[in-house]
């Protein structure tokens, strides 16, 4: 270990943050300071890492789950060599076009494996990181080839361990014996209110242990005494490890090290000059210094780090030549092309919920795509996701995974396994639960990962539960977060078909409302149906010339619009609106074929009414604008005037 050009690599990061955020004027200078040692080791000398190939299925992974120290990434990803990541983009960080963003951002440089930020969600996507490597290796690796061998290393801070998804994660991540996971937990003791005595004192490292980690503890300041503590991490295959660095935030600046002042705002020019005296940087000025050491040592181990990955390239060769059918198995994997399986079929009258078709479609699906992998927060059979082979510490290979009643840590999970590679992921619950993992659900969409959210009970409809159960704004909510497909689909064909959509998509993540409710298989008039069901809409029904009237339904409720339009006297078309963003997106010419300018549209969905208002006047919209009640679930409907009467009514 090369100590001096550590020290010096450490001395740059200081530098480069400074003024980084010095010349935005924005930033947080104070963690990137307080952990430059560690970042630096990190780089030099623990990650298997290649910059010439950020892609590397096999290389360790690291997040920086505490997003606001972003420059500590960005410099140490320009001193390794990650071409994206330039001094220019540098020197415009924080700026719009920058690779450096203000918080790390998934896609815009090689090395940043996922978009943070929104603390604790970093350590938690990292678990689902950990354990797609566990999966890969279990399904991949032979006794002579180990071709998926890597850890997967974070950096949390203060804020990172008081959110709760990190609790949820971490809890599971013990469960599931995820040994090469390793935590660095920047302990400065220090967040934006000031000291954490004000709100956080209780033994982290005693809750860790609870939760069955191995918790090791050190100075951040001591790159062997890290390098030690890192190899014991490496050394413990049965537990995950915390290793507790206590720090000073702010590291280096003479008058704000030790205070909240250093977290979330630039030094202030006549700090930085006095913290580059302090530190033996040169110069006063704005001038991005690189110490020679550190470039040279970078430099260095360009070389070494190709070495490495090429060395794994060989042994991946000589894996796929005596593998040849698992070399095929990991192409398909990795292409991303989907096996469109033989869907179960069905007849006009079958009366089945869309849950269990989406169930029989999933399982159709799974067997002919065995990279699908995820599972269900607790409601394995209400959400009718169950898929064979559990997964768990002794059956690494299994696909289903019992994530518990962790549904943010559930769905951060999913798509850490998605960023991971090779695997494909899927979570579910209760609808009304999704405000319980909606944060990464956002965060799927911003990094436009196709997670497939299973979300079943989506309506008042389902009864008994009462209204803590009933979703009634839920789907307008989901609608409203770009890149977010949101499916609703009315019956068992368009089910089946809902899934292969959720799996061809390859840009964000699909939500997948399912009911609990029967619903009935129809006649679809439109011969083309699957294929404009994939344009957001079709007409499910049509009246012969021009309609009097368009009724606009949503999944459960196609079947009412159905029966509401047979009842009429007037000439109806019924529009099957399955993804309504995905049917706003299309050309004018298909949306007018489908709802012709000009015509009375009437919209029917048990939701409420919002988003809504731009498809027909608010009189013809039949909706749910209020918490439901406890009952059975015709009579809720009835209760809250959602029936064939209310429709009938309206259609006048
Ligand atoms: C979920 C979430 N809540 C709030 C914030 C705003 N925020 C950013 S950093 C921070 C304090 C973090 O403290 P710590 O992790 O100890 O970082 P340090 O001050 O040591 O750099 C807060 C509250 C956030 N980014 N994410
Ligand atoms: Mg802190």
């Amino acid at each position: 270990m090369n100590l001096k050009a550590l020290e010096k690599t450490a001395l740059s990061v200081r530098s480069l943050a400074m003024d980084a955020i010095q010349k935005a004027n924005s930033g947080h200078p104070g963690m990137v300071m307080g952990a430059a040692e560690l970042g630096s080791l990190l780089y030099g000398e623990i990650m298997r890492h290649d910059p010439s190939e950020p892609k590397w299925p096999d290389r360790d992974r690291f997040v920086l789950s505490a997003g606001h120290g972003s420059m500590l990434l960005y410099s140490l990803l320009h001193l390794s060599g990650y071409k994206e990541m330039t001094l220019d983009a540098i020197k415009s960080f924080r700026q719009v076009g920058s690779a450096a963003a203000g918080h790390p951002e998934y896609g815009y440089s090689g090395g940043i494996e996922m978009t943070t930020g929104p603390l604790g969600q970093g350590l938690a996507t990292a678990v689902g990181m950990a354990i797609a490597e566990t999966m890969m290796a279990a399904r991949f690796n032979t006794a002579k080839h180990k071709i998926m061998d890597h850890y997967t290393y974070v950096l949390a801070g203060d804020g990172c361990m008081q959110e709760g998804v990190t609790s949820e994660a971490s809890s599971l991540a013990g469960h599931l014996k995820l040994g090469k996971l390793i935590v660095y937990y920047d302990s400065n003791k220090i967040t934006i209110d000031g000291s954490t005595d004000l709100s956080f004192t209780e033994d982290t490292a005693k809750r860790y242990e609870a939760y069955g980690w191995q918790v090791l503890s050190g100075s951040m300041y001591d790159f062997e005494e890290i390098s030690s503590l890192t190899n014991k991490a490496k050394a413990e295959a049965n537990k995950p490890s915390l290793i507790i660095l206590k720090s000073i935030i702010g590291k280096g600046s003479p008058n704000k090290a030790n205070s909240a002042d250093s977290h979330g705002a630039p030094l202030g020019m006549d700090e930085v000059i006095l913290s580059k005296k302090a530190l033996g940087i040169p110069g006063e000025g704005l001038d991005f210094y690189i110490d020679p050491l550190a470039l040279e040592y970078f430099k260095g181990k360009r070389e070494d780090w190709q070495k490495n990955r090429k060395s794994w390239a060989d042994n991946f060769d000589a894996w796929a030549k005596e593998n040849p059918e698992l070399k095929k198995e990991w192409d398909a994997y990795h292409k991303g092309n989907v096996n469109i399986p033989a869907m179960p079929q069905y007849k006009a009258g079958d009366k089945m919920a869309t849950r269990a078709a989406g169930n029989k479609a999933l399982a159709a699906i799974a067997s002919a795509n065995p990279n699908l992998v995820g599972g269900s927060a607790d409601l394995k059979g209400p959400n009718a996701v169950d898929i064979p082979g559990d997964y768990s510490p002794s059956n690494r290979k299994g696909s289903y995974i019992y994530f518990g009643i962790r549904e943010f840590a559930m769905a951060a999970i999913a798509n850490g396994i998605s960023l991971h590679g090779g695997l494909r992921s899927f979570c579910a619950t209760f609808m009304v639960f999704s405000d319980y993992l909606r944060p990464a659900l956002r965060l799927s969409a911003l990094m436009r990962q196709p997670v497939i959210y299973v979300l079943t009970h989506d309506s008042i409809l389902i009864g008994e539960d009462g209204p803590t159960h009933q979703p009634v704004e839920h789907i307008a909510s989901l609608r409203a977060i770009p890149n977010v497909h949101v499916l609703r689909p009315s019956d068992a064909e368009e089910s089946a078909e809902a899934y292969l959509m959720a799996m061809e998509r390859t840009d964000g993540p699909t939500v997948l409302a399912f009911s609990r409710q029967n619903t009935t298989v129809y006649e679809k008039e439109d011969p083309d149906w699957k294929n404009n069901m994939r344009k957001g809409a079709y007409i499910a029904k049509n009246c012969g010339g021009n309609p009097d009237i368009v009724i606009i339904a949503t999944g459960s409720e196609v079947n009412l619009a159905l029966e509401a339009a047979s009842q009429s006297g007037k000439k109806i078309r019924v529009v099957s609106m399955v993804s309504r963003e995905i049917f706003e997106g299309q050309n004018d010419a298909f949306i007018k074929s489908i709802i012709p300018s000009g015509t009375r549209t009437i919209v029917c969905e048990a939701g409420i009414r919002l988003g809504w208002e731009r498809w027909a006047a608010r009189e013809d919209i039949l909706s749910v604008d209020r918490f439901g009640e406890s009952g059975p679930g015709d009579r809720v409907a009835d209760h809250l005037g959602f029936t064939l009467n209310t429709l009938l009514k309206i259609i006048g």
